[in-house]
């Protein structure tokens, strides 16, 4: 079988949908660092859509700050790539044509802050996971003594961190009197705009006062609240993808019919009719993020770490465990509702009706294991915000307790069969030698873990009343196991 490419295009079969605009013309105005399968799936269709209106100045050059993988798939294939959407009636598939080619940074750091630097660039975006801004998430500041960080301030020229890029790029243009791009995170962090905001201008004021200040005054950083699952690629995906094409494609990615994306509307230079493709432009996109990372990401995290222990490899297994499945919807009715600011016009028992279906479509195979990767960056944002809030109300909070007891029992290290776990975590190193001085015991472990401040901070790991419920919690998954502690919990809570 031939390779996905621009040749290629004209014998796909009629189904696929594929770029109807002129390649060719099209010229590029958007950088992405972070080229992974979300950007792929998300962004990239919402710009595809944009190009096949007619407006051509917004090709995506594509970067990759650690792996050459995603470069080595797409570059032979003049950067198509197939979209396959998988719903209850079958599977669409789109080749789309946003990213024009990818270049990996470490090899030529150069090169991509040059990219930065042209002057048709408007618009910088990001997907670089949690982890990848470098900062503390408790307190959401840089992390001044991360090892990337530390490089990248010795050696501003050939950065390897998100931040030291966008802020190598951005010097650059202003020495060259060009406008600055804006800067666009798409990455599931609260306040994503103004906490990139943070940490980069912090990262600048470090190298140099003036333009640490410069950057806070002319560059925009909007908010933005993207949704959308997509789970990792197969090899059994791409045998299906191929077998629907006639033609192989390296890496084609898996996702789901919905889509979200709230932009806060904040792009001096211009952007991509993107509305037009469905994302939502507002003014105040925090409440619709809020509620997206407590609802649906809270419940992920979740679902990961019960479902994990519990033997489910897949969400769509978790969901099928009946306990499972009314723990996170009590947590979710009962718990984190009352800690949000509904956005306006949003509709909330239909939006976690629509969670809950989402989470059950069989068709994705969204691994737990998968979701329960980075826990040190997800969980304050995902979990312990509502928990905080809860506390401050005076409410209880048995359901968080168990997903943060969750995370913990996970991060011991062994499942409940006394296999090891491979727990991928920044802090995974602290999280094992933690785990070995405690052994299985919650009146150990429950505590030495919460002394991880930029997961806890100083004040939970102070109140019994976060403390108790989690270290029992702890306590009766090491007793009992995950299944019966669940189904423990959803009577007891169910009781009031
Ligand atoms: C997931 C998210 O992997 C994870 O941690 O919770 O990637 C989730 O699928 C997306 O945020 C959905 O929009």
């Amino acid at each position: 079988m031939t390779r996905l490419s621009a040749a290629a295009l004209a014998r796909l079969p009629a189904g696929v949908t594929k770029p109807a605009y002129d390649r060719k013309a099209v010229r590029t105005g958007i950088v992405h660092l972070g080229i992974g399968a979300f950007h792929r799936a998300h962004q990239a269709v919402y710009t595809e859509h944009a190009l096949a209106s007619g407006d051509l100045r917004w090709g995506i050059l594509g970067a990759s700050l650690r792996s050459p993988d995603t470069r080595d798939a797409l570059n032979p294939q003049d950067g198509l790539y197939t979209v396959a959407v998988k719903g209850p009636g079958g599977t669409a598939m789109q080749v789309v044509g946003a990213i024009g080619s990818v270049l990996v940074a470490p090899e030529d750091p150069e090169a991509l802050i040059r990219a930065m630097a042209h002057p048709h660039i408007r618009i910088v975006s990001l997907t670089v996971t949690e982890k990848g801004y470098c900062h503390d998430p408790a307190t959401r500041r840089l992390k001044e003594d991360h090892p990337d960080i530390v490089h990248d301030l010795a050696n501003p020229l050939v950065p390897r961190s998100a931040p030291g890029f966008l802020v190598a790029a951005l010097e650059r243009r202003f020495a060259a009197g060009l406008p600055p791009f804006t800067v666009l995170t798409c990455d599931n962090l609260p306040s994503n705009g103004k906490t990139v905001r943070n940490v980069v201008t912090r990262f600048a004021a470090l190298r140099d006062p003036a333009l640490g200040r410069r950057i806070e005054d002319a560059v925009a950083f909007p908010c933005t609240m993207v949704d959308r699952i997509v789970p990792a690629t197969t090899d059994a995906d791409r045998s299906a993808v191929a077998a629907a094409l006639g033609t192989t494609d390296a890496w084609p990615v898996m996702t789901e019919p919905f889509s979200q994306w709230v932009i806060e509307d904040r792009f001096p230079q211009g952007r991509p009719d993107w509305a037009a493709a469905g994302a939502e432009m507002t003014d105040h996109v925090e409440p619709y993020e809020d509620m997206k990372l407590r609802l649906l990401n809270g419940s992920h995290s979740t679902l990961a770490y019960l479902g994990h222990l519990s033997g489910c490899e897949t969400v769509a297994d978790a969901m099928a465990d009946e306990g499972i499945s009314a723990l996170v919807e009590g947590l979710m009715n009962e718990e984190v509702t009352p800690t949000l600011a509904v956005p306006p016009g949003a509709d909330l028992a239909a939006y976690k009706r629509s969670l809950l279906e989402r989470f059950r479509n069989p068709e994705l195979r969204h691994r737990t294991w998968q979701i329960a990767m980075d826990g040190t960056q997800k969980l304050p944002q995902r979990l312990l915000g509502t928990a905080r809030d809860r506390l401050k109300a005076g409410a209880p909070i048995e359901r968080i307790a168990l997903g943060v007891a969750a995370w913990m029992r996970y991060v011991s290290g062994t499942d409940e069969a006394g296999a090891p776990i491979d727990v991928r975590d920044p802090l995974a190193e602290e999280l094992r030698r933690i785990a070995a001085e405690a052994g299985p015991a919650a009146e150990r472990l429950a505590p030495a873990l919460m002394r991880i401040e930029s997961v806890f901070g100083t004040d939970l790991p102070a109140d019994p009343r976060f403390t108790g419920p989690v270290t029992a919690a702890l306590a009766a998954l090491f007793a009992k196991g995950a299944r019966t502690t669940v189904r423990e919990t959803v009577a007891r809570t169910a009781r009031g």
